[in-house]
C-alpha cells in the first residue's frame, strides 16, 4: 500500500485553504453588514436562513473564478475581494443616505447622485467602517506570509467549486421562490431581492435587466414613432364639450383602492349588511360618476401597473413590472403635464419607497414629492401586511396634504385591503364571510374597513374645505380574489360555477370620479384604466390630442366602449374574448365561432403592439407633444422627512 504523504497533499491544496479562509471571512463580513446596516424586514425563519446563506453562494462563485488563474491565484482572489468589498461598502454608504441599494442606472447618473451624496455621504462614513475591508487586509497579510508560495496545481478544484456554488445558489433561489413566488420575474422590491438573494447577486440581476432593457432601446430610432403617431391620431376620441374644462384649476386626488373588485359594490352579506356602505352611497348619490363596466388592465406589476396605466395611458409590460424595468424611459405623465399648468404633485403611500421601484419611477413621472413610510408612524399597531393600515394612513396624511401648494395633483395608495386580507381583531367588528375559504371570507372584513377609512378621509376633506375644490378619482387597482378561489367565489355570487366569461367580468373594478358642481350618475360604458387619463385631463381642460396615449375619454361621445386585458383578452357590451374563444357578454355562453369577436380582437392586438413599441423601445424620447415642457427626472429627489427636497412644491414637513 502506498504511503500517504500528508504534508505534500496539504501543500498541494494550500490554495484551497486560502480560498476557504477568503470565503468564510467574506461570508461573516457580509452577514454582519446585513445585520448592522440594512433594514430588510425579515419576517420568518426561512428568510433569516436565506439571509444567512446568501453570501455563501456569491463567495464561492466569485472567489472560485480566481482558481482559474494558476500562478496568480492569491492576487486575483484579493482583487476580487476588493471589488466585492467596494461594492458592499458603496451600497452601505448609499443606503445610509438614501435607504436604498445602488442600481446600474444610479451609477450611470453619477452626475446627479454624486452631487447628492457628496459631503453628506462622507459625513456618514466612520473609521470603524474599515471593518468592511478587514477580510481584504487579512488576505493580503496571509498571502505575504503563511501562503507565500501557494499556486494552483490543477483546475479540477475550480470545477468542484463552481459546481458547489451553483448548487448552493439554486438551493438559495429555490427557497426564495418558495417564500416569495415569482421573485425574479416580478422583481417587486430591491429590498426583497437583497434579502432573498444577497447584495452581490442583486447587482448581477440588475446588470442583466439593464442590458436587456438597453438593447431593446438601442434598436429603436426616431422613425419608429411615426406609426404610433398615426395610430394615435386615428383613434383619438375628442372631448365632450359638456364636460371639457369643468374641473379647470381644481386640485386632483386619486385614491388607489387596493385589490378592490366591483362585485363588492352593493353586495350584501346574508344578514343583509352592506360591505361597503360608503362606496355604495357614492355610486348612487347622483353627484359622482360611477362606472360599473370598468376593468383593471394590470399585469405582474399589480398596483404599480395600475398607476402606470392611469397616469400615462400606456399599457404595462406583458411580463415583469414596467415600474422596475422601464423606469429610465422618457414619459409624459399626468404630473409632468400638469406641472406646466402650475400644479404641484405628490404621492402618499404607507409602504417603503423602494417597493415597485417607486422612488425611481416617480421621478420619471414628474412627481414633486413622495410621502412614503418614512413620513408615517409605522409602529406595530398601525401596520399590517404590506404596511400602513388605511385609517391611520389617511389620518396622518391630512396635515401633509394640507401643507401642499394648490392646485395639487395627488395620489393616495391604500393598502389594508391586500391579500391575504387578514385583519387585527380590534380593527373589525364586521362578520367574516362563510364561503369555506379563509381568504375570501376575510376579504369582506378588510373591504369594509377600507370603506370606513374612505368615509373618514372624505369627512376630513369636507372639514378642511378641500372637498369643494378637488376632483376625486377612486379606482380599484386590480383583482383581489384570484382564480384559485373561484369555488368560493361561485358561492359568493350564487352561481354554479365561474365560467371563463364570468371570470373576465370579475376583473371589473370600480371607478368613481367626483367633480364639484358637476352632475354625475351611474355610467355603463365599457372602459379600462388606460382610459382614465384622457377623461381626467379633458375635465381639467387639457387638450390631449398631441399626447401619445392609448386610452379614450370615457365621457366622450366617441368613446370606443371596450376594454382589453394585458393578455390580449377583452370585454365589450356584446362579446367577451378569453384565450381566443368568443363568448356572449349577456349569456356568458361560448359562441359557435369567433366571427363576432374578430373586429375588436384585431384592434386589441394592434393597440397592445403599438403601446409595447412605445414602452419597450422608449419611443417617447423621440417625441415632444405641442406645448409640453419636458421634465428632467434628475431634478427630483425624495430624501424623506429629515432630508431636504430638491423638487419644487412645498418643503418636506
Ligand atoms: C405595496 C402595494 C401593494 O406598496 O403597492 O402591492 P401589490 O402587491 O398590490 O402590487
Ligand atoms: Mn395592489
Amino acid at each position: 500500500m502506498e504511503k500517504i504523504n500528508l504534508p505534500k497533499t496539504l501543500k498541494n491544496n494550500n490554495h484551497i485553504t486560502f480560498f476557504a479562509i477568503a470565503v468564510v471571512l467574506f461570508w461573516i463580513k457580509t452577514y454582519a453588514a446585513y445585520q448592522i446596516e440594512f433594514k430588510l424586514g425579515i419576517d420568518n425563519n426561512l428568510q433569516k436562513f436565506l439571509l444567512f446563506i446568501n453570501p455563501l453562494s456569491s463567495a464561492f462563485l466569485f472567489f472560485g473564478i480566481a482558481l482559474l488563474f494558476k500562478k496568480h491565484v492569491k492576487l486575483v482572489m484579493i482583487i476580487i475581494n476588493f471589488l466585492l468589498s467596494f461594492l458592499l461598502y458603496a451600497n452601505i454608504a448609499y443606503y445610509r443616505f438614501f435607504n436604498d441599494f445602488i442600481t446600474i442606472p444610479v451609477i450611470m447618473q453619477t452626475k446627479t447622485n454624486a452631487g447628492q451624496l457628496g459631503d453628506s455621504a462622507v459625513s456618514l462614513m466612520s473609521p470603524l467602517d474599515i471593518f468592511y475591508f478587514s477580510d481584504f487586509i487579512i488576505l493580503i497579510i496571509l498571502a505575504l506570509t503563511v501562503f507565500k508560495k501557494v499556486t494552483v496545481q490543477t483546475r479540477k478544484s475550480f470545477k468542484i467549486v463552481l459546481l458547489f456554488s451553483i448548487t448552493v445558489f439554486l438551493f438559495n433561489l429555490g427557497l426564495a421562490e418558495k417564500d416569495r413566488p415569482q421573485l425574479l420575474s416580478r422583481s417587486f422590491d430591491r429590498n426583497y431581492l437583497v434579502k432573498y438573494l444577497g447584495a452581490y447577486n442583486f447587482t448581477i440581476y440588475d446588470m442583466i435587466q439593464n442590458i436587456k432593457s438597453s438593447s431593446q432601446r438601442a434598436l429603436a430610432d426616431s422613425s419608429d414613432i411615426t406609426d404610433v403617431e398615426n395610430y394615435r391620431k386615428a383613434n383619438y376620441a375628442k372631448p365632450n364639450p359638456k364636460y371639457f374644462g369643468k374641473a379647470k384649476g381644481m386640485n386632483v386626488i386619486y385614491v388607489s383602492l387596493e385589490s378592490f373588485q366591483n362585485f363588492m359594490i352593493d353586495y350584501k352579506m346574508p344578514n343583509g349588511q352592506e360591505v361597503t356602505p360608503f362606496l355604495n352611497s357614492l355610486a348612487h348619490d347622483g353627484k359622482t360618476f360611477y362606472f360599473d363596466n370598468f376593468y383593471h388592465q394590470t399585469g405582474q406589476g399589480k398596483t404599480s401597473d395600475a398607476e402606470f396605466l392611469m397616469e400615462n395611458s400606456l399599457y404595462p409590460m406583458s411580463q415583469g413590472a414596467v415600474f422596475v424595468n422601464k423606469a429610465q424611459n422618457t414619459y409624459q405623465a399626468s404630473p409632468a403635464i400638469l406641472k406646466g399648468l402650475g400644479y404641484n404633485s405628490a404621492v402618499f403611500h404607507g409602504n417603503y419607497k423602494t417597493f415597485w421601484n417607486r422612488n425611481v419611477m416617480y421621478k420619471a413621472l414628474g412627481y414633486d414629492q413622495f410621502f412614503d413610510a418614512e413620513y408615517y408612524d409605522m409602529s406595530d399597531e398601525n401596520i399590517k401586511n404590506y404596511g400602513m393600515k388605511d385609517k391611520p394612513f389617511f389620518k396622518e396624511s391630512m396635515p401633509m396634504l394640507e401643507s401642499l401648494k394648490q392646485p395639487f395633483y395627488t395620489k393616495f395608495i391604500s393598502l389594508s385591503n391586500h391579500f391575504p386580507f387578514e385583519m387585527d381583531p380590534q380593527d373589525t367588528d364586521f362578520p367574516a364571510g362563510d364561503y369555506g375559504d379563509t381568504v375570501v371570507n376575510q376579504y369582506f372584513q378588510s373591504a369594509h374597513y377600507m370603506d370606513q377609512a374612505l368615509e373618514q378621509f372624505f369627512n376630513d376633506l369636507k372639514k378642511d374645505g378641500l372637498y369643494d375644490k378637488t376632483v376625486i378619482v377612486l379606482y380599484g387597482d386590480h383583482y383581489g380574489i384570484s382564480e384559485n378561489h373561484n369555488e368560493a367565489m361561485a358561492k359568493v355570487l350564487g352561481v354554479d360555477k365561474i365560467t371563463p366569461a364570468l371570470n373576465a367580468k370579475l376583473q371589473e373594478v370600480p371607478l368613481y370620479i367626483h367633480v364639484p358642481g358637476v352632475k354625475g350618475g351611474v355610467q355603463h360604458q365599457y372602459g379600462g384604466e388606460v382610459d382614465v387619463r384622457p377623461t381626467l385631463l379633458h375635465l381639467l381642460g387639457v387638450d390631449t390630442k398631441d399626447y401619445m396615449e392609448f386610452g379614450s375619454d370615457l365621457l366622450s361621445k366617441d368613446h370606443r366602449n371596450w376594454a382589453l386585458f394585458r393578455n390580449g383578452d377583452y370585454v365589450s357590451p356584446k362579446v367577451i374574448q378569453v384565450s381566443d374563444k368568443c363568448y356572449s357578454t349577456n349569456t356568458e355562453e361560448l359562441l359557435p365561432d369567433n366571427s363576432s369577436c374578430k373586429d375588436i380582437d384585431e384592434k386589441v392586438k394592434t393597440e397592445l403592439q403599438m403601446s409595447d413599441e412605445v414602452v419597450y423601445k422608449d419611443l417617447l424620447r423621440f417625441y415632444k407633444p405641442e406645448g409640453y415642457t419636458p421634465i428632467n427626472p434628475d431634478d427630483y429627489e425624495y430624501l424623506g422627512p429629515k432630508g431636504t427636497t430638491k423638487a419644487t412644491g412645498t418643503e418636506a414637513p
